[in-house]
């Protein structure tokens, strides 16, 4: 049988970023050092592949503190932690690294000195993802309130309205984002920000690229997980560029072809906790199907890295 010509775009930049790369070394450096069991508090990114390949290792994951020895390190996951939990393995004297990315880092150093000015904090986040629940927990319960909505904009009972700041989660979409700043400008003249929001490099990068695929694609698939936050906004953004057919996918098995019958273009991207092995996956499962051409389609060049904490450059 002769397979249908297919043009497959492959958004770039796609797939790991800097904070994704910086988290699984440190748990395999962790590992290397101290030797099994090395805990992770959450899923060091969220990926299943990735998770289950450092459980192989000798990772064992867990979602609370409470769940590990005290004789044993602990990770924290690259989403962030509120501050409460490094005080808490503090005292229990445990051997603790914290994989929060820097740029999350960066916005809890943001949130708390707001907060030293006497600004109440608005987070705009999704309610219940650990990166929302790790920034909120860097003040007191009840310091930061959230909106998700521009609608939860409207809604929203503040101490102050002259004495305010914002700070984002670093995942959300650019564009539904801006709308949000708006909307929270426009009841508080003087809030204070960050110059646009605090939404990362990556996150920008990978919706960019998607947005320069998604129109001229038939169908687009992002490989990523369902609690990625950011796989999850890219899925959001290809549908709101024009791609009639836009779908999460964790690997090559989840495709649903008989949707795909008849395509002649699709895009593939991937969120920044998915390895490029499963995107890999899912271009030779197109190739079995289809007589394949890919077109790279870059829309930026990325050179960030990030260094590892000192412990675990340092001999045991
Ligand atoms: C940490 C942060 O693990 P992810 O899928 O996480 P999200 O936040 O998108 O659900 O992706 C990598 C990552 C992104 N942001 C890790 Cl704060
Ligand atoms: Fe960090 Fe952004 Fe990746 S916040 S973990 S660089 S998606």
């Amino acid at each position: 049988m002769t397979k249908s010509p297919l043009t497959l775009y492959l958004a770039a930049p796609r797939g790991f970023c800097a904070g994704v790369d910086r988290a699984i070394k440190i748990v395999e450096m962790a590992i290397e050092k101290w030797g099994a069991p090395v805990y992770v508090r959450h899923e060091i990114v969220h990926n299943k592949f990735v998770v289950d390949g450092l459980r192989a290792k000798g990772a064992v994951f867990v979602e609370e503190l409470d769940e590990c020895p005290d004789d044993r390190p602990v990770i924290f996951s690259a989403h962030g932690v509120p501050k409460a939990i490094p005080a808490e393995a503090e005292r229990r004297k445990m051997i603790y690294v914290d994989a929060t990315c820097p740029l999350v880092s960066k916005v809890h150093i943001e949130a708390e000195r707001h907060a030293e000015r006497g600004l109440q904090i608005i987070m705009i986040g999704h309610r219940g993802h650990p990166e929302t629940i790790g920034t909120m927990g860097q003040l007191p319960e009840g310091e930061v309130l959230l909106v998700e909505t521009v609608e939860d904009v409207a809604r929203i009972a503040v101490r102050d309205p002259e004495r305010l700041a914002f700070v984002t989660q670093t995942t959300l979409s650019v564009d539904d984002t801006r709308d949000i700043v708006a909307a929270l400008q426009a009841r508080f003249p003087q809030i204070v920000g960050p110059h646009k929001e605090d939404i990362c490099y990556a996150t920008t990068n990978r919706q960019e690229a998607v947005k320069a695929v998604a129109p001229k694609s038939d169908a687009l698939l992002v490989v990523g997980a369902p609690n990625s936050s950011n796989s999850r906004r890219l899925v959001e953004v290809a549908a709101k560029a024009g791609c009639s057919y836009a779908q999460l996918v964790q690997r090559a098995g989840d495709i649903d072809w008989r949707a795909l019958d008849g395509i002649a273009t699709v895009a593939v991207s991937a969120g920044a906790s998915a390895p490029e092995l499963l995107v890999n996956e899912v271009i030779d499962a197109f190739r079995t199907r289809f007589d394949v051409t890919v077109e790279v389609v870059e829309t930026a060049v990325e050179h960030v890295e990030f260094k590892v904490p000192r412990v675990l450059r340092q001999p045991a």
